[in-house]
């Protein structure tokens, strides 16, 4: 079934419809600070097109896939995360995804628990 991406939240927030607070944007992905911190810093790497989940994902989106990971580390020293950071993906309502609009949750801060 097509996705309505009109109704997705992260969709709006890309096309300045939704505030958030941005730290990183570039052609292919936004960064912003996560509405319900987990952590001292949690934000959330997402790419601009409209792929739902990891379910979604095919070998067109390697590029992507590959930026994404990239990026991580870098976000996480611009936000001064010397010491370590988390990254989590949900995928689907069972993996604890609200938004269906891939994402990637960047944490850090303090001592994050083990997983
Ligand atoms: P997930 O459960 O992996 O789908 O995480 C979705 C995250 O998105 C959750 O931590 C809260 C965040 N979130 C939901 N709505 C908004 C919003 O409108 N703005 C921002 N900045 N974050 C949002």
């Amino acid at each position: 079934m097509a996705i309505d991406q009109t109704d997705c939240i992260f969709c709006k927030i890309i096309e300045g419809e939704l505030p958030a607070k941005v730290v990183y944007e570039d052609d292919q992905v936004i960064a912003f600070e996560d509405i319900h911190p987990k952590a001292k810093i949690h934000l959330l790497l997402v790419p601009r097109s409209h792929i739902s989940s990891l379910e979604q994902l095919e070998v067109k989106h390697e590029a992507l896939i590959s930026h994404l990971l990239l990026l991580l580390p870098d976000l996480a020293r611009r936000q001064g995360l010397q010491d370590g950071f988390r990254t989590i993906i949900n995928t689907g309502r069972g993996g604890g995804q609200e938004v269906d609009h891939l994402h990637i949750h960047l944490l850090g801060g303090s001592q994050l628990p083990g997983f």
